[in-house]
């Protein structure tokens, strides 16, 4: 039994699509961020960090998108959403581990800035720096990761499920994903996939 606890357009989506991809039976679960049901007891009971995703297993609770992904893509191995291979398993970790620890965080800097600071003054600031820290970013996987069609090429993985998540904020992040031809191709392909479909219109309507 598979629960996923979500919230519209956020990095949730990026479970949502695995778990659609692998053809898994879960139940969604829609957290009211807006009343900020993330941070009240029962939640924080499940992930003291009061973040989506979270996922809840019969082995127990996993957070963290790198973590829940690849377990996404262990425990439903015929849908092949993961390398075999140990060294490029662990290249897609590696490329998981840059958004999850590098471009999400740029893109927070944004909208929760009030993580840094609390002085108003620095939270303007730190705004500032987003659309140039992305475009930074995304050169990087444009030109060093994203082999096409997919991220490691002819295999989909769930890699594809993370980096379309977080390209689907580009344009509120001020990047013009016009100027990313390799990275608009992947969206334009992300999106003509069925789960891909399902997953963007249960997460976010
Ligand atoms: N490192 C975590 C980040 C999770 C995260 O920051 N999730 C955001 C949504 S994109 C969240 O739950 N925010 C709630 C809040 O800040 O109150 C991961 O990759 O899973």
């Amino acid at each position: 039994m598979l629960t996923l606890y979500y919230s519209p357009h956020s990095c949730s989506l990026a479970p949502y699509i695995a778990l659609e991809e692998a053809g898994a039976t879960f139940t969604p679960y829609r957290m009211n961020f807006a009343a900020g049901e993330q941070n009240g007891d029962a939640f924080k009971k499940l992930n003291p960090k009061g973040r989506v995703p979270t996922l809840a297993t019969d082995h127990g609770v996993l957070s963290e998108n790198v973590a829940i992904l690849t377990y996404i893509a262990q425990i439903f191995p015929a849908a092949n959403l993961a390398p075999t291979d140990l060294f490029q398993l662990a290249q897609m970790q590696a490329f998981n581990a840059y958004l999850s620890s590098t471009v999400h965080p740029n893109h927070s800097h944004r909208g929760r800035g009030y993580r840094w600071s609390d002085d108003p003054a620095v939270q303007e600031a730190l705004k500032i720096k987003v659309p140039q820290n992305m475009r930074d970013c995304f050169t990087i996987i444009e030109n060093e990761y994203l082999k096409g069609p997919w991220v490691f090429g002819n295999q989909f993985t769930v890699a594809d499920a993370y980096l379309f998540t977080i390209t689907n904020w580009m344009e509120a992040d001020g990047v013009d994903i016009n100027t990313f031809p390799k990275i608009l191709a992947h969206r334009i392909a992300m999106n003509a996939r069925p789960a891909v479909a399902r997953a963007v219109s249960a997460h976010d309507s």
